[in-house]
């Protein structure tokens, strides 16, 4: 049986499906992933270092400029057909939570009722005081990779206002977590698409599903810490292997 087949019988035979995805995900449809989102006029910062607390009371603009050229990039592409097989999936199995480390919108823009952004997400700004949730604007200028923006006031406070995403070092959205942990406890297939699994806790669910006797399914072109847990890894491109997948498990319209 080719592993594609072995994916697609566990899949088609599931119940309660947990399917969560990374950066992976989106790279197809042109957005880069957390490592590529530093290259050109970026490459000289370290994701790591940029993504931070510190970073932003340090060099606010530097931080805004970024995340603003980040959303103006998410702005500009579409869902891929991995996106749209996920919310195939939603639609053809009986219980279905879709939960991801992106923080763009490409999941909801496919199809997907109610994504989990265990992350935060780029349409979330938020005052970085008093956490006045602040309006989605085009910027006054449109953001060039590498170019430093000013933050916008707080209307309440008149504080910078922050991308609503999570920074390293910050906790997850604590009912977010609490979900994405209790959906891959309580699964009988996880799917784990485009995260190179260094990201914790988020790096933690697959691992939960797996130990609580569910089945890991991973798609992904290279290995990850999550290889030894998984049941079948599927060595390829999200927007290859999903649509491939869906249509071997459902082919029959079962
Ligand atoms: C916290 C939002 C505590 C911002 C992001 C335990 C062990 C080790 C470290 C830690 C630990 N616990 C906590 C830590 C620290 C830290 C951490 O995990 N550090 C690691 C990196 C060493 N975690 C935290 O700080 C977390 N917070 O634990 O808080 C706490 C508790 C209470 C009170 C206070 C504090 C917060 C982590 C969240 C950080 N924010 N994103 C932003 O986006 O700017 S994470 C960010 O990096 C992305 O969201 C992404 O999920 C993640 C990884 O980035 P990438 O590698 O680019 O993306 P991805 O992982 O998805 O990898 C791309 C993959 O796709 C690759 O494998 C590639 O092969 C594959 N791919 C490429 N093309 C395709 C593809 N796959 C399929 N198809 C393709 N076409
Ligand atoms: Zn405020």
């Amino acid at each position: 049986m080719t592993d594609l087949n072995e994916a697609a019988a566990l899949l088609g035979r599931a119940k309660r499906v947990v399917v969560l995805t990374g950066a992976g995900i989106s790279a197809e449809s042109g957005v880069p992933t957390f490592r590529d989102a530093l290259t050109g006029l970026w490459e000289r910062f370290d994701a790591q270092a940029l993504a931070t607390p510190e970073a932003f009371r340090a060099d606010p603009d530097l931080v805004w400029g970024w995340y603003e050229w980040r959303r103006s990039v998410v702005q500009r592409v579409r869902p891929n057909d991995g996106h749209r097989a996920v919310a195939t999936i939603e639609a053809r199995v009986p219980h279905c939570t879709v939960i991801t480390q992106n923080v763009d919108d490409l999941h909801e823009q496919a199809g997907s009722a109610a994504p989990v952004h265990l992350h935060g997400s780029l349409f979330a700004p938020r005052c970085s005081v008093c956490a006045e949730p602040a309006p989605v604007t085009g910027p006054a200028d449109e953001p060039a990779e590498g170019r430093r923006l000013r933050p916008p006031a707080c209307v309440r406070c008149g504080a910078p206002v922050r991308p609503g995403v999570v920074w390293f070092g910050e906790a997850l959205p604590a009912v977010g977590l609490q979900s994405a942990v209790q959906a891959a406890a309580d699964c009988d297939l996880a799917l784990t698409v485009g995260t190179s699994g260094l990201v914790h806790p988020a790096a933690e669910l697959p691992l939960v599903a797996a130990r609580l006797g569910a089945a890991v399914i991973q798609v992904n072109p290279q290995p990850t810490p999550l290889d030894p847990v998984c049941a079948v890894n599927l060595r390829g491109p999200a927007a290859e292997q999903l649509p491939a997948l869906v249509e071997a498990a459902f082919a029959g319209g079962g």
